[in-house]
């Protein structure tokens, strides 16, 4: 399938992996892009140099375009903006802020910069400073999230720029894709089918919890502090949102998530680890390969927009 994203990005699939912290490392990153999507690092928290690494053990896995997402609320956001220059990546993607002070740097790298936005402002602002194309990412999503629903937001942003919208956020098959397309955005970016796959190396408790869940076993925790993560719920969330309802500080709150991802991702532990997906958690059912994954939503788009049900 050709859209604005795959002449772009010079890809099969118009279906991008989301820079997953913790999640999205080279293994998932590689045999993503090897397998005609977009494969992407996420850098996270993580210092300069291990993403460096990452971009290389990428490179010895795939000759084909990935990227590397960052997170710019990390303390090593401007390291990773500088070695994705140096290391000429193909892609990057920015979350949790705004990537104006590095633009500059990166288009003289020939680097394609593609922020994710919650907001209009934003991806008019993104457009203003050179943006590729823009991700517009609705609250359904995953960990760190804004307001809008993708269903209000991807219509919303395409109409208000001219670059290529890449949706995301409540999508985890070729209905929602197809769906996303309809909407006015030119590609996708999935997350959470994607931490279920082979090549993803997360706990394998982390993927049974995304496996069993169901539609409703998400919550947003951190509303009050300005920092809404979405989590499958467990014994975290109720903690938190308990606290939270009873006034508890911003340091009180922020030590219970404190390295909670890592604990669920690394030792498994998704009781008091933050065990963050999506809202569509409850459509992923099954472990497959990336390759399979990909072939079979590009099946399932290909036939819902030739009308097929
Ligand atoms: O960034 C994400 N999702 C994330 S980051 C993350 S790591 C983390 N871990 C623990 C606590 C908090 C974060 C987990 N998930 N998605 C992209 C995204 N960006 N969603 C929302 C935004 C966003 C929000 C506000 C982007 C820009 C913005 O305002 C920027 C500005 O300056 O106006």
């Amino acid at each position: 399938m050709k859209t604005e994203i795959t002449e772009l990005l010079g890809i099969r699939y118009p279906i991008i992996q989301g820079g997953m912290a913790w999640v999205a490392e080279h293994h998932l990153a590689a045999a993503v892009s090897e397998a005609g999507g977009l494969g992407l690092i996420g850098a996270a928290s993580a210092p300069g140099e291990w993403v460096r690494e990452q971009i290389r053990k990428v490179r010895e896995q795939t000759s084909r375009p990935f990227g590397v997402n960052i997170m710019l609320m990390s303390p090593y956001a401007g390291d990773v903006a500088k070695i994705v220059a140096e290391e000429k990546v193909p892609v990057v993607t920015t979350g949790a802020g705004s990537p104006e002070k590095y633009m500059s740097m990166w288009k003289e790298a020939k680097v394609k910069v593609i922020p994710v936005v919650a907001s209009v402002a934003l991806a008019r602002r993104m457009e203003r400073c050179g943006a590729d194309a823009v991700v517009a990412e609705g609250m359904e999503s995953g960990g760190h999230i804004g307001e809008s629903t993708t269903m209000t937001l991807v219509p919303q942003v395409a109409d208000a720029v001219t670059v290529p919208v890449i949706a995301a956020g409540g999508m985890a098959d070729g209905r929602g894709i197809a769906a996303a397309l309809m909407l006015g955005a030119q590609g996708v970016q999935l997350g959470t089918c994607f931490i279920v796959t082979k090549e993803s190396q997360v706990h394998e408790n982390y993927k049974k919890c995304i496996l069993k869940a169901r539609d409703i076993d998400t919550r947003v925790t951190g509303r009050t502090t300005g920092h809404p993560v979405r989590a499958i719920r467990n014994q975290m969330t109720k903690e938190y949102l308990r606290r939270e309802q009873e006034g508890a500080s911003f340091e009180e709150l922020e030590q219970l998530t404190l390295g909670g991802l890592r604990k669920a991702v690394v030792e498994g532990d998704v009781v008091y680890g933050s065990v963050m997906s999506g809202q569509i958690a409850g459509l992923v059912k099954e472990e497959c390969s990336c390759k399979e994954l990909l072939e079979k939503l590009m099946r399932e788009t290909e036939k819902r927009l030739s009308g097929e049900r």
